[in-house]
């Protein structure tokens, strides 16, 4: 009827009692790319059963905003799943964690947190320099080698997440360093994975690989954490707030001594170890991955990388190194950010949400309770929103005189939107900034010579993985010569 009163019937997949349409999705390890596809036969929207759990898919913008936006407070549920339960005990961090009115008050106090430790400060943009000249001084040794940056640039991203979060870092070949790389793989490549635990709860009582992993994994995380808390819990007198960690300690204690907290909003202990769990997790492998994308893309295209060069090279030179405020300076730079966030974005299906109350999506009812996936994949590969979507092209997000950058299209949502819109975006932004334009000044990115170009494939998860490559790190003649 399209009046959005929801009395429209949904397409569904066919489904089997008990598997649901798992047959349809199974043997597609690429679930983006699958349901992408099946917009083919069934529509931009339509619903299918995992197991018990109606599932309803959202491949348009329009659809993904009226969800993230218009409706957002009816879509702000999350699932509960055997593996992002234990991941976060429960729910008792941000990202995996239900609404609820203690939800939202945590969700609050890290924002705060945040915007007082890392937006804008100019304390994390030195941090952040500092990571990045560190980062270039292991290219430079590193010279004209095939060289995998993967564990360099987590180390780097790592951090400054380090830094903001417990107000320690890491150096190369720290044992502890090599542990969590280790812990977080296990974690990315088992968690929220649509794995059989996932679909069917009760398979939990059968032993299952991944799931052993993963909590094999999520011990070596929790003793870490336990670790970090404890030594904070001892320090913090109250005055001091050196990090996140101490900021999350001092909004609980003023919180608890204007008035105590009423039954079911208290935040345990276990909430702020979860949630400086998500925001170092999240913190290490978004940034990370979008680097290594960005790193891939550029020795497909040294074309973009030289006029990123060009305008860096005009507009800073090579005297001083990149700071924040160069940022406007730079919109080819930033244009290449925005074009890789699009073509490969990190999370290509969010995290999934939940209805919690009947609602309606355009012309459709949507029954309390059914889970709803936004497919950001589709949203950014849309022929009707994109002129050849799979071209990667940095020059779509400028104006006509190549000096603003701006979306050309609705049909764009790096980050989600709304109530559970991601809370690191501008962390993010600051530090993809920094980190490529140190690295672009003093380097070219190269393909090793006796080597094909790396596949632009990605290895679906929890976010959009990059396969391993090696790259050549060549020392600029410019910079050689002006140093
Ligand atoms: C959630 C993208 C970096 C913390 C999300 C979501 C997306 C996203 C798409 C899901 C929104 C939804 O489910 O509707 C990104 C991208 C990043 C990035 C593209 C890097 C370029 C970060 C960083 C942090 C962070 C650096 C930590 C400081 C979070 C948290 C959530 C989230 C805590 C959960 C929010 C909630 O459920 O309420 N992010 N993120 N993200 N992000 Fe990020
Ligand atoms: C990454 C592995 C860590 O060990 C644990 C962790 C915590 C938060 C998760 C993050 C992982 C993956 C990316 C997620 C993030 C919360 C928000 C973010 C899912 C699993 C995105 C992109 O949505």
């Amino acid at each position: 009827t399209g009046t959005g009163t929801g009395t429209g019937r949904l397409r569904s997949l066919p489904a089997l009692p008990l598997v649901g349409s798992l047959l349809q999705l199974a043997g597609h390890p690429q679930l983006h790319l699958r349901l992408w596809s099946l917009q083919g036969r069934y529509g931009s929207l339509y619903g299918l059963w995992m197991g018990s759990h109606y599932v309803v898919v959202v491949n348009s913008y329009q659809h993904a905003r009226e969800v993230l936006l218009k409706k957002g407070k009816a879509f702000a549920g999350r699932p509960r799943t055997v593996t992002t339960d234990l991941l976060s005990r429960g729910g008792k961090d941000i990202a995996f964690a239900s609404y609820s009115p203690l939800w939202k008050f945590q969700r609050k106090l890290v924002h705060a947190a945040l915007s007082m430790f890392g937006e804008g400060s100019v304390a994390l943009e030195k941090i952040i320099c500092q990571e990045a000249a560190s980062l270039c001084e292991t290219l430079s040794a590193a010279q004209d080698a095939a060289l995998d940056m993967a564990p360099e640039l987590t180390r780097a991203v790592t951090n400054v997440v380090c830094s903001l979060c417990f107000n320690s870092s890491y150096r190369r070949g720290d044992p502890e360093f090599e542990a969590m790389l280790e812990y977080s793989q296990g974690i990315v490549d088992t968690v929220a994975k649509e794995s059989l635990v996932d679909i069917f709860p009760w398979l939990q009582i059968f032993p299952n690989k991944d799931l052993a992993l993963l909590k094999k994994c999520l011990k070596v995380r929790d003793e870490l954490l336990q670790q970090k808390f404890t030594e904070h819990k001892e320090a913090f007198c109250g005055d001091t707030v050196r990090d996140l960690m101490d900021a999350l300690l001092q909004v609980r204690l003023s919180a608890e001594n204007n008035s105590p907290p009423a039954p079911g909003l208290e935040l345990t202990d276990d909430h702020l170890l979860m949630t400086v769990g998500d925001i170092f997790g999240a913190g290490v492998e978004t940034t990370t991955t979008v680097l290594k994308w960005t790193v891939l893309y550029l020795l497909h295209y040294p074309e973009v990388q030289r006029k990123i060069q060009e305008e860096m090279d005009q507009k800073i030179g090579l005297a001083r190194h990149p700071h924040l405020s160069d940022r406007p300076l730079l919109p080819y730079l930033e244009a290449t950010i925005s074009e890789v966030l699009r073509i490969r974005p990190v999370s290509p299906l969010l995290i999934p949400h939940v209805s919690l109350t009947d609602t309606s999506i355009g012309e459709y009812a949507i029954p309390k309770g059914a889970r709803v996936i936004i497919n950001l994949w589709s949203v950014h590969h849309d022929e009707k929103e994109w002129d050849k979507p799979e071209e990667f092209n940095p020059g779509r997000f400028l104006d006509e005189h190549g000096q603003h950058i701006h979306s050309p299209s609705p049909s764009y949502l790096p980050f989600g939107a709304g109530i559970r819109v991601c809370l690191g975006e501008v962390l993010a932004k600051m530090e993809l900034f920094l980190f490529l334009a140190w690295v672009l000044q003093r380097f070219t990115l190269e393909c090793p010579p006796d080597q094909p170009l790396p596949s632009l494939e990605g290895k679906f998860g929890v976010v959009l993985q990059v396969q391993k490559f090696r790259v050549k790190a060549r020392l600029r003649e410019a910079w050689r010569a002006a140093s």
